[in-house]
């Protein structure tokens, strides 16, 4: 059984007027989908909706038990505790983690929720695997329940330095909520290392004899699922419709991002800018493509970052005009279909990852997934954790903005046969390194450690 957040479906209207679920094909559902295809296998997660249904929806082989919460509800746990407390407190990007105990009550109410919904479904001696920061009381509640169960938990996001997190006031509470897995997983080495020093820092009462399991198991995409897509005639079509519309300039520099002040999108644009500046390219060479999809809008700091955003645009489009009136970048501020962010993955000369904190990051990898001849420069944030698994990218620091600018002025002038050579071995590693191989490897450990 599968917990997270949200269920992996969407809502839409048929011809009809009304409303179907349709399940929102991810890397999380391709890579659990064969450990869910026994019978009696779940996913239990919050619907999208306030419908007040906790009705179980048969979608595609999964069984799917929707958690009914209250618009309060998610006011307090999911924009308040988990995206305005938990999100900056692991990232640790400067964002102070803001606070209320209301936000804690509820984060705490749903926790229960969702784990009693798990302990009335799961089979007897089943597995759960809970995913990220807004469940971690879940394995705990579940655990004093049934003590039959398998429990994991996946950590998505960073684990940061001990002493920071052991700073939030309710932070042995969070690990004695994991102290009751069987595995709990990171995405690198250094988050399972901070995370024991934590556990040693604070201590938490943690039932039973033994201590979680834990380890780094990188996640990935479903890279032969992205690779073929990319090829497909409509993504290609798309990817030429692009380069037209932009006056098929010699660079296309790209992102692609949920909007969030964790991926370094300003500091990516700064760079652009100096870029411009220093003359290297001009707005009739070279665009800059931001594709950013809104993300909690609700809450302050994702707006004060969108105004940011719109600021640095607006200045860099008056100060470096085209002849023709295209803009030096061209924002895509929407949630753009598969189809076309698979087209700009294919159209693009120069990707640019440029997180400040982020777990693993998977438009890193599905770009190199995308490209099927072997061009393409990708550079990559060393504090991405896929900066630990793609070498063969240009790495940056991205905090320091001129090193942007540096690394975009190297891949201007990279070999082709260097571009090849990288790009050649990053594919190969993607497609090897897969959701897959993750989701078998967790689950693997999780039911050997059961055994132990
Ligand atoms: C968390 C961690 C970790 C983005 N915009 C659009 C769109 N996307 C898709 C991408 C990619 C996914 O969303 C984003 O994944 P990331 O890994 O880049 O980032 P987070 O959302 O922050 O994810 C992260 C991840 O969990 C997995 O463990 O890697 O570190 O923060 O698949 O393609 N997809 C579409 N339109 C968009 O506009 N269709």
């Amino acid at each position: 059984m599968v917990v997270s957040n949200r269920l992996p479906i969407a809502y839409r209207e048929d011809s009809t007027g009304a409303t179907i679920p349709l399940l929102s094909p991810g890397g999380l559902v391709a890579a659990l989908a064969p450990a869910l295809a026994g019978s009696g296998a779940a996913w239990v997660g919050w619907d999208g909706t306030f419908s007040g249904s906790e009705e179980p929806l048969d979608l595609e082989g999964f069984s799917l038990q929707p958690v009914s919460l209250t618009q309060a509800q998610i006011t307090n746990h999911y924009e308040g505790l988990s995206n305005s407390t938990l999100w900056p407190l692991f990232h640790n990007v400067g964002v102070n983690p803001e606070y209320s105990e209301a936000w804690w009550a509820d984060y705490l109410q749903v926790n229960r929720l969702f784990a009693q919904r798990v302990c009335n479904v799961v089979a007897e001696d089943g597995t759960v695997f809970v995913q990220d920061y807004q469940l971690m009381l879940v394995p705990e509640f579940v655990r004093s329940l049934r003590p039959d169960v398998a429990i994991g938990y996946f950590h998505h996001i960073p684990f940061p330095d001990a002493t920071h997190v052991a700073g939030f006031e309710h932070a042995a509470e969070l690990l004695e909520g994991l102290g009751a897995c069987d595995v709990v997983g990171f995405q690198r080495q250094s988050d399972v290392d901070h995370f024991r020093a934590c556990l040693q820092e604070l201590n938490p009462s943690v039932e039973g004899t033994s201590l979680p399991h834990s380890a780094a198991y990188p996640i990935s995409i479903d890279s032969a699922a992205v690779s073929t897509a990319a090829s497909q005639p409509m993504v290609l079509a798309k990817a030429q419709e692009y380069a037209t519309s932009w006056g098929n300039p010699e660079w296309v520099f790209l992102g692609v991002d949920r909007l969030d002040y964790t991926k370094g999108i300003t500091q990516r644009l700064l760079a652009f800018e100096e870029l411009l500046a220093s003359g290297a390219v001009s707005a009739d060479t070279a665009v800059f493509v931001q594709a950013g999809s809104p993300s909690r809008e609700n809450v302050a700091r994702y707006q004060q970052l969108s105004a940011e955003i719109d600021a640095i645009i607006e200045r860099v489009n008056t100060t470096f005009p085209s002849v023709t009136g295209r803009p030096a970048v061209v924002y895509l501020r929407e949630n753009l279909p598969r189809t076309d962010m698979l087209a700009l993955f294919v159209v693009a000369d120069v990707m640019v990852v440029s997180s400040l904190a982020d777990g693993m990051n998977l438009v890193a990898k599905e770009f190199v997934a995308a490209r099927h001849n072997d061009t393409g420069v990708l550079i990559l944030s060393t504090h991405a954790g896929a900066a630990e698994q793609m070498p063969e990218a240009l790495l940056v620091d991205s905090f320091v903005v001129s090193d942007i600018t540096k690394v975009m002025q190297e891949a201007l002038i990279m070999e082709k046969g260097e571009t090849a050579r990288r790009m050649k071995q990053l594919r190969a590693d993607v497609a090897i390194h897969d959701v897959a191989e993750w989701a078998t490897t967790i689950l693997g450990d999780l039911s050997q450690a059961r055994k132990a």
